[in-house]
């Protein structure tokens, strides 16, 4: 054998795939399937269908008489905003799964195997166009999301005291006490009164002092949007100014022992007249 004539070595080549389109072509192939066409429809009636079912959510969650405060107006936006936004990906999603599981029944050992997938992620324009509208989507959402941070702690009068509130319009402290299984408010502008009924004016910016006499409780003013946990051994803050007359709910969102599912109670926003009067049947003094 001679050096100038090597011999020829078979290797093993994996076969080429025979259906599978060109890649500038796959994108197009793709869309001209019948399952991919029958799941992009199946994805735009899902999404067109969150939308309302949103907003019933948000309309039985205001039954009890939300929005109270700017803030619950705030934050009801946002949670319709954030559905809409994430309702693509939720509904392709769905349609996804839904597809393959009433499709899986189609398929039976008879049948011939499935042409190959045109694998688009090899394909710069559907990279491009996924990468893109998830970024978009996504960053859509940390903007608004932090906008919204930002208002909703100015609103809630951020961890600024009652007594340098910028606005002139001076703050009610109440100082808000939970524990096992019950809460109670203490007002010290008013000359110490208590109560364990929130009773509150309306359009009086309220200033929160949260803490807890034994383990972790979390004070959530329903109908208000506000919601802060309350610590043993320290003080939280937080505010709301009501804007409804009206009684709503304060829950304990914090689960904390038996009897957490009833440790509730209400606030009744009423107007200044009756909150003076309040406060005088309550032994107190009038401050506002
Ligand atoms: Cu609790």
């Amino acid at each position: 054998m001679s050096i100038d004539n090597p011999p020829t070595i078979e290797v093993d080549q994996p076969e080429e795939p025979t259906n599978r389109p060109a890649a500038d072509h796959r994108l197009k192939e793709w869309l001209s399937r019948g399952y991919v066409r029958r799941i992009i429809a199946l994805s735009i009636v899902i999404g067109l269908l969150i939308i309302p079912l949103a907003w019933v959510v948000i309309h039985f969650m205001n039954l009890s008489g939300a929005p109270a405060s700017a803030i619950m107006v705030e934050i009801e936006r946002t949670m319709f905003v954030f559905t809409v936004v994430s309702a693509p990906l939720m509904a392709i999603t769905l349609a996804i799964l839904f597809y393959s599981l009433t499709g899986w029944g189609r398929v039976t050992g008879e049948d011939p195997p499935m042409q190959e997938s045109p694998a688009i992620r090899t394909n710069g324009t559907a990279v491009v166009l996924w990468i893109a509208a998830t970024s978009i989507l996504a960053g859509f959402l940390v903007i608004w999301g932090l906008v919204e941070l930002a208002t909703i702690t100015s609103y809630a009068n951020g961890s600024t005291p009652a007594n340098q509130q910028p606005n002139g319009q001076k703050a009610i402290d109440i100082n808000v006490t939970g524990q096992q299984w019950v809460w109670t408010f203490q007002y010290p502008d008013q000359g110490a009164v208590t109560s364990d009924t929130l009773i509150v004016p309306i359009n009086v910016p309220l200033y929160f002092n949260v803490t807890s006499k034994d383990v972790v409780h979390d004070f959530w003013v329903v109908e208000l949007g506000i919601k802060i946990d309350a610590n043993p051994g320290a003080i939280t803050n937080t505010g709301v100014t009501p804007d409804k007359l009206g009684t709503f709910n304060i829950r304990c969102a914090e689960l904390c022992g038996l009897h957490h599912a009833y440790m509730q109670t209400k606030i009744q926003v009423v107007t200044q007249a009756e909150f003076d009067a309040w406060v005088r049947e309550m032994g107190g003094k009038r401050t506002v």
